[in-house]
């Protein structure tokens, strides 16, 4: 009896060192990928391998699942034994709630047209926010409680003690735990543990810090308006509108996205074209652009992955005025819209085109666009993804087929429509 008893108890403390080893293992895939996804560098390095990514994210973070579901099964016996430990409680709920919370949030953005830009910009947050807390803990947690670390007495170093005889001594290191006068002043793990924190603080600590930052929009944070390295002149004047933002000033924050080095322009390498299918085009100079009649609108904007900026006052030209000064030749199917980045493409249909709020815009709540977001000149398509919102566009082709833009061709879907969009 009692050795069955055992048996079970064996059994019950395997399945959960088993579960535990699972869930480390999708953790660290998931830790990994999440955080290549996120990295604006490994947009342009990853390409196509970005969406195959991302999938396999989403189907591993939906295996979360397994070791979660099986785990809460065990969960009641599991609970009593830990009667008492209440630091390992805690971690447990800890572990719980990080997980099921990135689950939850992550379905969310995995669903993102089902649940519409709102409830993905919070899920995006709380998927952020767990990360950047819970990911340093689990490393911390990890790197300590590696296997030769939990042999510490071996390799304390044990503090010099006076013996009654007056000798210097230094205490025999295999017995320190029987000892209980010399107490060590540091051991190995200690020290490691130390090390860790030490190193995950300053690791990851910036860059929790500027999130939350951003994320709370603190003022000085993201100034991307103060780092705009193009050197365009003169500045586009603002029209009442913008200056102050009829919008009251965009609320959230962009995160820079780009495939390339992010571009910086100047008044000999910028310019203006729109070609193809148009009876009359046109290549203007920046002094020549700016002059153009520009108008304001006010509008959200989403990315596909989650974030969204809210209430942006944009000033630019629409883009049907641009094509109805070009002529659009009656062939013409497609409008072909070209990075200045050199690799950037996407394209519209001729009434998507058209659509009164589509703006070839110039600023941004009363400023130049910066150029690490898309200025002197970026698309704005406010009834879809951001993905085609190019930016530092610098070319409008008129074409009679069909244009795969850049990651539509990687795996990003055509219908780039918002949910509740009016569909032309
Ligand atoms: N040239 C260029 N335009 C681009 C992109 C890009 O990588 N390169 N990314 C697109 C995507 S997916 C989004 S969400 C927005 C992001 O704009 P932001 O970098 O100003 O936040 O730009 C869009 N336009
Ligand atoms: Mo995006």
């Amino acid at each position: 009896m009692r050795k069955m008893l055992a048996n079970i108890r064996k059994g019950y403390g395997k399945k959960l060192v088993s579960i535990h080893r699972w869930n480390a293992w999708l953790v660290l895939f998931l830790a990994v990928s999440g955080l290549l996804l996120v990295g604006g560098f490994w947009r342009e390095v990853l390409g196509e391998g970005r969406v195959w990514l991302k999938w396999a994210h989403i189907v591993l973070g939906l295996a979360l699942l397994i070791p979660v579901i099986y785990y809460l099964l065990l969960a009641a016996k599991h609970w009593k034994r830990l009667d008492g430990k209440t630091g390992q409680k805690t971690n447990v709920i800890f572990v719980l709630v990080l997980l099921i919370g990135w689950l939850a949030s992550g379905i969310v953005l995995w669903q993102f047209r089902l649940a519409g830009p709102r409830a993905a910009n919070a899920a995006l947050w709380i998927h952020d926010l767990l990360t950047w807390v819970g990911l340093p803990v689990i490393i911390y947690h990890s790197i300590t409680r590696v296997k030769w670390l939990k042999e510490p007495r071996k390799r304390s170093i044990v503090a010099e003690t006076r013996s009654p005889a007056g000798s210097g001594t230094i205490t025999d290191i295999k017995q320190p735990a029987a000892v209980s006068t010399p107490q060590p002043v540091y051991t190995r793990r200690g020290f490691i543990k130390l090390a860790v924190g030490a190193g995950l603080a300053v690791t990851v600590g910036p860059t929790f810090v500027r999130w939350i930052g951003k994320s709370l929009q603190l003022p000085g944070t993201a100034d991307y308006a103060a780092d705009n390295a193009n050197t365009l002149i003169p500045d586009p004047v603002p029209l009442a509108d913008s200056s102050p933002p009829i919008g009251g000033g965009a609320e959230g924050s962009f995160r820079v996205y780009t495939v390339t080095d992010i571009p910086a322009f100047d008044n000999s390498n910028w310019s203006f074209t729109i070609d193809g299918l148009v009876d009359q085009p046109f290549t203007w100079t920046w002094e020549e652009f700016v002059k153009l009649q520009r108008e304001v609108q006010v509008s959200d904007f989403h990315c596909v992955t989650g974030w969204s900026v809210y209430k942006n006052t944009w000033e630019g030209l629409p883009l049907s005025k641009l094509l109805d000064m070009a002529g659009v030749k009656k062939e013409a199917v497609m409008v072909k819209l070209y990075s200045g980045d050199g690799v950037y493409t996407d394209s519209l249909t001729l009434p998507q085109a058209r659509m009164e709020d589509v703006m070839v815009a110039v600023m941004h709540d009363g400023l130049p666009i910066p150029n690490q977001l898309g200025g002197p000149v970026r698309l704005v398509t406010p009834q879809m993804y951001a993905y085609k919102s190019v930016k530092w566009l610098n070319r409008i082709e008129l074409i009679a087929e069909d244009h795969v833009g850049y990651w539509e061709q990687r795996g990003y879907d055509k219908d780039a429509w918002l949910p509740g969009a009016r569909r032309v």
